[in-house]
């Protein structure tokens, strides 16, 4: 049967009489059928990726790549008037998610599959996952986002287990996602329910009752662990996880006739930061059911499991009290005791290493450390600040445990799905064969002084703008000057990201245009991302920039020259949208703070210029392009750190002393801005920049201004614009997650 025979039997129509959702049901239903055909991935170890998130995005696009079948779709379709992406679009994003972490792992489970690894992803399904952000009077409001629909991504199976809870016990469901590689392999994504969730809990907003642990169990994913609510019900939720997982792999693993003496031989764990911790001491839990004694159990469970830190913010190291963890899992409670008495007798003189600290708080972290056999940061900087600071009392005692593992992307969706005409003509001057081997893009230096591929390249980002500017004009109703520099920030919205240091750039701009003075180039700053509900100051960031967009959007005299764009619900979907049309990719974290970043791997791949600080996979990436390459401005991790450790940032002195920065903050409580926004909001924003600024944003601010005003003079030189861009997708490929996830297998699975 050709394609369109099947697509037309699963229609019970012909394409042309179909539409979009009939459409988009077929071609899932097609995909469905080609997965089935596909084997599932075997071999005599497995790895299971357990995550609190999995944010994989719309999945038919991908899954159509990966069978290859994309472009002959798309042709299909043409033909009969029909636009395959507008049929993509019907899909709900799976929000299962908060931002870096969630679709790291979701590049991962691409990758291991591509690569032909037995992987298996393990996590929640969440009925509402992260809430739909929308704005009203310039501030964000947070909606449930019911992305579950029908029919679904997701295939009901009949795999339940029976999980304890102190108070009470509840029986799971197993729901699987096909996780197709590039051609090759075919893995599983299982997410855990239960049947008892009751969604009418959900009223105004995103509040509801987090006591009926039976009906809210998997309702939501947390936004952020700044969010102090429920805290218990994230235990919950956390051993629900991990308690299903080990289930199920003990299960696999006596179906396979393995003795479970042998676990390590046939199991990997991979413990996605600490939200899963609590499957090493369930497990061993577990083992010593099936009558193995406590110190084997232990062995065997560190050899199986390893640990990947994404953070070195203290704040997000979690850190349960013990009443709670005794409420909720009291079956675990000798089991981490015996744990940390093993730690006492080791290491009776150092009380940093304890996994319950003297005030009776279990520190997470610190069971993967002592009970995993691998600690890995997720870029060479991180890597390097945890073995000599967060996790320096580790490092001593296990160094031979402490690895890197720089964060990667998948391609095939931020290159190939998200820029197919870029994509293409690569192809063209490359073949394909980057596509599986990424670091084969370097090939594209031969055409460095090439003027027709230079040009070329420049009007495939020249289409990409265009299309965003349609797109940004629908969705958020504001006109931007394809032609302007496309100059992008999108990612969570948190005070160590410093969006609001962009945002006094504007403020900065504004002055500068109202006085005269302007760039050659229009500049369109675009912003997106979410802010946790709790975190105050990171909404009075977007009520920031949000009131700067309706001021300057509508200043005829400035808007010429300056247009903000704050996207709305920013996610997956559009980050494919807007990464490919950018220009300037703005990664501008305080230094020491941005574990890696990986929307900075995405913007270099499509040819944007990176302006960052010398933090994450930014230090990477400016070692694989050169200095001529991006532009870096700020001050370095270590002189940050040390600033940290004599108390010797003040930002009141900024304030005092720089006439240009006073002007910039005064101008938040300006009489223009608050004839726009709320006083309070505003007012408590300026407050916390002069007076507290814990992530340094004047620090760096000037610093900033200059090399962005380099930068964007640099934009008229086109010359050098187009080569620069061209050298960013070149050295591109070391950052596919294939890279990371070979790396992973050669050092911590071994699964083949
Ligand atoms: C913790 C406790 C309670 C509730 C929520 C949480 C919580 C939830 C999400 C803690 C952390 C997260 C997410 C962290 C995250 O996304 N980190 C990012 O990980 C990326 C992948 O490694 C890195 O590239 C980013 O630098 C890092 O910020």
């Amino acid at each position: 049967m050709t394609l369109e025979q099947e697509l037309v039997s699963l229609l019970g129509k012909p394409i042309a009489d179909a539409k979009r959702r009939e459409l988009y049901a077929a071609l899932l239903k097609l995909v469905k059928q080609k997965s089935a055909e596909r084997p599932v991935t075997s071999g005599n170890k497995k790895l299971y990726y357990i995550s609190a998130e999995f944010l994989t995005g719309k999945q038919l696009g991908k899954n159509l790549i990966n069978l290859n079948l994309y472009d002959e779709v798309d042709q299909l379709f043409k033909k009969y008037g029909k636009s395959l992406s507008s049929v993509e679009d019907v899909e709900e994003e799976p929000s299962l998610g908060n931002g870096g972490l969630g679709r790291l792992a979701a590049c991962y489970l691409d990758s291991a599959a591509t690569l032909d690894l037995p992987a298996d992803g393990m996590g929640l399904r969440y009925h509402f996952g992260l809430f739909k952000q929308e704005f009203r009077d310039h501030k964000q409001y947070e909606v449930p986002d019911r992305w579950l629909s029908s029919p679904s991504v997701l295939t009901k199976t009949n795999v339940s287990y029976t999980v304890e809870f102190g108070k009470l016990s509840v029986k799971s469901r197993m729901y699987d996602m096909d996780v197709l590689g590039y051609k090759t392999g075919h893995n599983m994504l299982h997410l855990f329910d239960i049947d008892s969730v009751d969604e009418s809990l959900v009223k105004e907003g995103i509040d509801f009752d987090k006591t009926a642990i039976a009906k809210n169990l998997t309702l939501f994913l947390y936004p952020d662990d700044s969010d102090e609510d429920g805290r218990k019900l994230r235990i919950y939720q956390q051993y629900f996880m991990v308690s299903n997982a080990a289930q199920y792999i003990l299960d696999e693993e006596k179906k396979a006739g393995h003795n479970l003496m042998d676990l390590a031989d046939h199991v990997a764990i991979q413990i996605n930061d600490t939200h899963p911790s609590m499957v090493i001491p369930e497990l061993i839990r577990l083992l010593i059911k099936e009558g193995i004694p406590f110190y084997k159990a232990e062995e065997i469970v560190t050899n199986v499991c390893a640990y990947t830190n994404h953070t070195i913010l203290a704040e997000a190291l979690e850190k349960w009290p013990y009443a709670y963890l005794q409420e909720v899992v009291p079956q675990l409670m000798p089991i981490i005791g015996g744990m940390d008495f093993g730690v006492e007798c080791a290491y009776n003189n150092n009380p940093d290493l304890r996994i319950i600290d003297a005030g009776n708080t279990v520190h997470m972290a610190h069971i993967d450390m002592h009970y995993g056999h691998s600690i890995n940061g997720v870029a060479a900087l991180h890597t390097d600040i945890l073995k000599k600071q967060e996790l320096r009392p580790f490092y001593n005692i296990y160094p031979e445990k402490f690895n890197n593992k720089t964060n990667g992307i998948t391609f095939r969706r931020f290159i190939m799905h998200a820029n197919p005409d870029l994509s293409h003509k690569i192809d063209s001057l490359l073949g394909a064969s980057w596509k599986s081997n990424a670091t084969d893009l370097e090939r594209l230096m031969q055409y460095y002084n090439d003027e027709n591929v230079l040009n070329a390249f420049a009007e495939i980002k020249h289409n990409n703008k265009e299309r965003a500017a349609q797109f940004i004009l629908d969705k958020e109703g504001v006109e931007v000057d394809p032609d302007s520099v496309f100059d992008v920030q999108v990612k969570r919205f948190h005070e160590y990201k410093r969006q609001q240091m962009n945002a006094l750039w504007v403020i900065y701009e504004y002055f500068r245009i109202k006085s005269g003075v302007t760039f050659p180039h229009p500049v369109t700053v675009i912003f997106g991302g979410k802010a946790a509900p709790a975190y105050y100051q990171a909404q009075a960031v977007i009520h920031l920039i949000l009131c700067l967009q309706e001021l300057i959007n509508n200043d005829p005299q400035v808007s010429k020259y300056l247009k903000v764009v704050m996207l709305k619900n920013y996610n997956v979907a559009k980050a494919e949208k807007i990464i490919p049309a950018a220009d300037i990719s703005e990664q501008i974290s305080l230094a020491s703070k941005e574990a890696s970043g990986t929307s900075n791997m995405k913007f270099m791949l499509n040819g944007a210029i990176t302006l960052g600080t010398m933090d994450g996979a930014n230090v990477e990436i400016k070692n694989l392009v050169g200095d001529g390459n991006i532009y870096i401005f700020g001050r370095s991790s270590d002189e940050v750190i040390n600033l940290y450790n004599t108390n010797g940032y003040h930002a009141e002195d900024y304030y005092k002393y720089h006439e240009s920065i006073r002007r910039c903050i005064d101008f938040i409580t300006s009489p223009e801005m608050l004839a726009i926004g709320d006083a309070k909001l505003l007012g408590d924003l300026k407050d916390n920049l002069i007076h507290k600024d814990w992530f340094m944003t004047l620090l760096d601010l000037e610093s900033y201004c200059n090399v962005k005003e380099t930068m964007i003079y640099d934009y008229s030189d086109q010359e050098r614009w187009k080569r620069m861009s061209l050298v960013n997708t070149a050295k591109a490929g070391f950052f596919s997650s294939d890279r990371s996830i070979a790396e992973y297998n050669r050092d911590i699975w071994h699964l083949k």
